[in-house]
């Protein structure tokens, strides 16, 4: 199964997020509010006996709760291209600090290291063929977009289906911190 770690989100924060998406970027391929997260670790394809592994890595791991703030938006490009639009995330070394445990725990699963820096954000849609014009308006409008603060008391395994549409994504395990 393809499966990835991630903090689902409040759906408070969900309806907060969705009020930004769906507007001013025709070519735009919004997520759906439902798969709104956080990507902490994308994990790819495993079979049934690693995940199990995976499994009992991630709840041996001890964190503790912390708050979360979304604000501002930016997007990820590839080649000059934009591919994504995404909120952010204020500051957080405690969410930081989670990522970092997470990481190890998977290393220790055998997993490769993943080599990307974090960047902690919510994909608000993929984008195929947005006008420069269009997508620099649309972050500027939403610059200011500071989300009220949420308490993250867990994390998530998650698995992936990937549909023709829009991924169907299945929380697997749910972690807790304390
Ligand atoms: O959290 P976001 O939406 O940015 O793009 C995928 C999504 O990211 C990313 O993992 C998250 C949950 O699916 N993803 C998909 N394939 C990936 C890969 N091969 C990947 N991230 C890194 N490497």
């Amino acid at each position: 199964m393809r499966l990835f770690v991630a903090l689902d989100l409040p759906w408070t924060l969900r309806e907060r997020l969705a009020v930004l998406a769906g507007t001013g970027l025709p070519g735009a391929r919004w997520v759906p509010p439902e798969n709104y997260h956080l990507t902490l670790r994308f994990i790819g394809e495993m079979p049934g006996h690693r995940a199990e592994d995976i499994d009992i890595a991630l709840a041996g791991l001890r964190g503790r709760g912390f708050s979360l703030t979304l604000a501002g938006v930016g997007t990820f490009a590839k080649g000059g291209r934009a591919t994504a639009v995404w909120a952010g995330v204020e500051r957080n070394p405690q969410l930081d600090r989670l990522q970092n445990k997470i990481e190890t725990a998977l290393q220790r699963c055998g997993l490769e290291p993943e080599r990307r820096r974090f960047q902690p954000h919510v994909t608000l849609a993929r984008l195929d063929n947005v006008g420069e014009s269009k997508l620099v308006s649309f972050v500027q409008a939403h610059s200011l977009f500071r989300a009220d603060p949420v308490r993250v008391e867990h994390f998530t395994l998650f698995s992936s289906r990937l549909g023709k549409e829009a991924s169907v994504y299945t929380a697997e395990v749910e972690y807790g911190l304390n």
